[in-house]
């Protein structure tokens, strides 16, 4: 077959097979621009609104993204030489695979390179949403004072160079003083992290910032930018070379394309400030709260995520998809969603929960979804706080059960401490607090309660001696036994 180079001149020799863009994508403006263009952005909001450009033909609603780190100085190369075109892999369970080409990217700013250009995008009259996946971690969110982090040395930057900003908040307070000057209306604020209340977060967090900057502006922002809470769903493995190889055996050279699986899921509260997409034509669920969306949807895919992430590493398996097709993993996280998760959950309306997991089970155990347990547990230290801590804070305050929990924070603190699985194979571990961590970790053996200690990641549990009893015994037998199996089964027994 031969081997067609994406971007917009070739999409008419592309394989028939390949699903394209059916809009003019030169006439598109940028009504979003989005903060954080990596996988999830690119399965979901872009998806989503690549599904709405093909159906309704219209205009307003193109993508430019920015980055902001060094690390996506690749990206807007990868992008750029494709016209911001890529493929979307849809993996289903039954071994199908889809191949879509995205069009609703249209532009890209890389703002380490140029902030002002990056500032103007976002105060442009055309932009009426700008759009953030900047991860858990992403928000300065200290959770030991439950406040925004004034301390950090990103923040003092923006604060002290308010037009050379550096961070996400400063380039929004960049923009929104421009728009404000310019007598423009505001733009929505939209997150598509995994936080809850993502919304109210960003809102919160903004503020605190622009507050020490211009409490004038920080009136402004209070008033008129809305920042409507998310649920947003698709899980979303880091692209790897034997993607982009198949891709090319498939006809297509594409040097960044986005595996997903087939489900999405994007509930959203219908607070706009100057307008949105459609986007219920393409499936998106617009609701007034939604709340017990995103705590259904954190306290049970993310956590179970993060549950079969730290246990499966030790274990030494390697994905997902190879943790629930071992029997002891599957039932283990079945028990950890049924008698601990379950029980701290508000209903849902329209849900089933025991449908939901069910489903939730079946997404994970799809074999061609190779979701790298790596990536589940790349910075869990911003994301257990949010996924599982709270699961633990509300069953203590109610008297649930905890011990599955527990086990795996007593297996994360196994896991930073010797940096291996338990057969001795290294892991690769990614997360900004790894070193606080390891040594946190390390100095349990002298001090049991060492690792729960970290009060940014931990707040106040180590004072919750029946957590801490529980946790102090599980550590000791794990160091003894080397053997994270037994010690689920005998919790299970
Ligand atoms: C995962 C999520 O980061 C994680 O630990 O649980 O990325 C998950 O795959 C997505 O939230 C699915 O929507």
């Amino acid at each position: 077959m031969t081997n067609v180079p994406l971007n917009q001149q070739t999409l008419s020799s592309l394989p028939d097979a390949i699903a394209l863009p059916n809009y003019d994508r030169a006439q598109l403006k940028a009504g979003i621009v989005h903060i954080g263009v990596g996988g999830f952005h690119r399965s979901h909001e872009a998806f989503y609104t690549d599904q709405l450009l093909n159906q309704s033909q219209t205009l307003d609603w193109g993508i430019c993204g920015i980055g902001l780190r060094e690390a996506d100085r690749q990206i807007a190369t990868a992008l750029a030489q494709q016209d911001y075109l890529y493929t979307l892999i849809e993996k289903h369970s039954n071994g199908e695979v889809k191949h879509r080409v995205i069009g609703a990217i249209i532009d890209f700013i890389l703002a380490i390179d140029d902030a002002p250009a990056a500032i103007d995008k976002m105060a442009h009259e055309d932009t009426k949403i700008v759009s953030l996946t900047i991860t858990e971690g992403g928000y300065y969110f200290n959770l030991a004072s439950n406040e925004f982090d004034l301390s950090h040395p990103d923040v003092q930057h923006d604060l002290n160079n308010p037009n050379a900003p550096k961070m996400v908040f400063g380039f929004l307070t960049a923009a929104l003083r421009k728009r404000r000057s310019a007598g423009l209306p505001a733009f929505t604020i939209q997150s598509c992290d995994n936080i809850q209340h993502n919304g109210d977060m960003t809102k919160k967090m903004l503020l605190a910032f622009v507050q020490q900057q211009d409490a004038d502006l920080a009136d402004w922002i209070e008033q008129e930018v809305k920042f409507p809470n998310a649920m947003v769903d698709r899980i979303t493995p880091v692209t790897t070379r034997e993607d982009i190889d198949e891709l090319s055996n498939a006809g297509v050279t594409d040097a960044w394309p986005v595996v997903c699986e087939s489900f999405h899921q994007w509930v959203i509260e219908d607070e706009f400030s100057n307008g949105r997409p459609a986007w219920e034509h393409t499936g998106a669920h617009f609701v007034s709260d939604v709340t017990p969306y995103e705590t259904m949807k954190i306290r049970l895919l993310n956590a179970g995520h993060s549950v079969l992430g730290l246990l499966g590493s030790i274990h030494g398996h390697q994905t997902i998809d190879g943790c629930v097709a071992d029997p002891l993993f599957a039932s283990y996280l079945r028990r950890f969603m049924d008698i601990e998760a379950t029980p701290v959950l508000d209903p849902v309306e329209g849900i089933d929960l025991e449908d939901y997991k069910d489903t939730l089970i079946q997404r994970f155990s799809n074999p061609n979804v190779k979701d790298h347990l790596s990536r589940i547990c790349l910075e869990s230290s911003s994301k257990l706080p949010k996924f599982l801590i709270s699961t633990i804070n509300e069953n203590l305050a109610n008297g649930g059960s905890i011990r599955y929990a527990t086990l795996v924070i007593a297996a994360w603190c196994y896991y930073s401490d010797k940096g291996t699985d338990q057969t001795g194979q290294v892991l690769d571990i990614i997360d900004e607090m790894k070193e606080e961590l390891h040594q946190a970790a390390t100095n349990s053996k002298t001090d049991p309660l060492a690792f729960l200690k970290l009060h940014d990641v931990f707040g106040d549990l180590v004072k919750e001696s029946s957590f801490t009893a529980e946790y102090k015994e599980m550590l000791e037998t794990l160091y003894q036994t080397s053997n994270i199996a037994t010690q689920m089964q005998s919790l299970m027994a």
